[in-house]
């Protein structure tokens, strides 16, 4: 089974392919020398946090097999790799000093990837604070927003010159609404004002980080990764279509609106009331840095109905193990619309998989025939976008290897390669091999 990647010259032809990971959900070595607790390390000893009761501090022991998860990245055939940086690993307070052995450490991952051929794609904050800024304030705080700007410029000190990209923040919607609003990542808040002020905060120090970095001198493309959902009414119910246009505001225009319009979209403001945050004047013309790249996360739609919750599942839809519906039109529909509302840079797909049970066959290996056709029609809508003016410029596969999925523990596996637990031991699944071959085709394709 391959991945039909149809390679006639749809796509540029340095069209970056890659696999994508995050620290604190491979890492492990969560007490090692020098390293700070983050506030994940923290929220996992809640109890009922975690679906497994599991913690992170082993994972995938990624920091002790660094050697051998570079050779796997490398078979893969990938032009890049993107990771993130655990800032308590390299300034286990959130300020102040450094630890060597934690700059050591992203070193050799950076050196090893140059040395495979492989371009290091970092970000530098995939959700995991030190905890000593946490009982600080953490995000709702206005002093973490400089905190992350020292962070930021020591680690382009460090290994700015060696990175192909670097994004500041994952995903601050999840970090807002999921970590305090709902309370269901960490730090586990629940509260909308809170939500609020923290995603105004991840984008100003967005915004004030490309500052000190370009004033520093940066070299590598610096840009943001946001998620995105498609939002579609339930029913053509007036009540459904404002909802889904109010959460497609929370989602996407929240975040896409200041960044590339230097404003917050009006109709979220006021849905906020008192619970809109605290800003001052210089804030948004801050956020609005110019972008070298956006990216882009996509995994599923989502419908809004007035009348609650609504299960794609009962729905007779299907889904992944996460019980997300598997919707490649939506990723189509949201690409080609992003495009026609937004001036866009250069657009990567920095995360794209799906969740599946896959068991271990007879034979010891994984046929997941399942994320094979996930990310085979997932790929088909990024090219037919390419093909219709998207300027897409890269797809990452969400992810390298099975790993820590947050809240839900290690129950849900998105990799490509296999990871048994007991072991360690890693095991391309067939979705690897298929990835592997598609590209090898489509770089035929694309110097022919
Ligand atoms: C992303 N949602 O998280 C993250 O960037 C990854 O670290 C994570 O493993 C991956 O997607 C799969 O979950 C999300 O509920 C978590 O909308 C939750 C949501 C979206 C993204």
């Amino acid at each position: 089974m391959s991945l039909p990647i149809d390679p006639e010259h749809r796509l540029p032809s340095d069209f970056v392919w890659g696999v994508a990971t995050s620290a604190f959900q491979i890492e492990g070595a969560a007490h090692d020398d020098g390293k700070g607790e983050s506030i994940w390390d923290v929220f996992c000893r809640q109890s009922g946090a975690i679906a497994d009761g599991s913690d992170a501090s082993v994972a995938c022991d990624h920091v002790h097999r660094l050697d051998e998860d570079l050779d796997l990245i490398a078979s893969l055939g990938v032009d890049a790799y993107r990771f993130s940086i655990s800032w308590p690993r390299v300034q286990p307070q959130g300020w102040g000093p450094w630890s060597e052995e934690g700059l050591g450490f992203y070193d050799r991952l950076v050196d090893g990837l140059l040395a495979r051929g492989i371009q290091p794609f970092a970000t530098l904050y995939h959700w995991d604070l030190p905890q000593v800024l946490q009982t600080q304030g953490g995000w709702v705080a206005r002093d973490t927003v400089h905190r992350f700007v020292d962070y930021a410029r020591g680690v382009q000190r460090r290994l700015g010159d060696r990175l192909a990209s670097i994004a500041t923040h994952n995903e601050p919607w999840v970090i807002a609404t999921l970590g305090h609003e709902l309370g269901i990542f960490a730090p586990g808040q629940k509260s909308r004002a809170a939500a609020a002020q923290v995603s105004h905060h991840l984008l100003l120090s967005h915004g004030l980080a490309l500052q000190a970095l370009r004033a520093d001198g940066a070299t590598a493309p610096l840009g943001i990764v946001l998620n995105m959902s498609p939002q579609d009414p339930a029913t053509p119910d007036p009540a459904d279509q404002a909802l889904a246009h109010l959460q497609d505001g929370r989602g996407l225009r929240w975040y896409m609106d200041p960044l590339l319009r230097g404003r917050y979209p009006e109709d979220v403001w006021a849905d906020l009331g008192r619970d809109a945050p605290r800003m001052e004047p210089t804030d948004l013309a801050a956020i609005a840095q110019p972008l070298d790249w956006l990216g882009v996360n996509y995994y599923t739609r989502n419908v809004s109905s007035s009348a609650g919750p609504w299960d794609p599942a009962a729905h007779g839809l299907p889904v992944t193990d996460m019980g997300w519906e598997i919707c490649p039109d939506s990723f189509h529909a949201l690409l080609t619309r992003l495009h026609s509302d937004y001036a866009l840079p250069p657009t990567y797909i920095t995360e794209n998989g799906g969740a599946f049970p896959d068991p271990v066959q007879a034979d010891g290996l994984v046929h997941d025939h399942d994320r094979i056709d996930y990310l085979r029609t997932h790929i088909a809508a990024v090219v037919r976008a390419a093909q219709e003016g998207v300027p897409l410029a890269g797809y990452f596969v969400w992810s390298l290897m099975d790993n820590f999925e947050w809240a839900s523990g290690y129950a849900k596996r998105f990799g490509i390669v296999h990871v048994d637990y007991a072991t360690l031991a890693r095991t391309p699944k067939a979705s690897a091999r298929a990835y592997r071959d598609a590209l090898t085709r489509w770089r035929a394709g694309a110097r022919a």
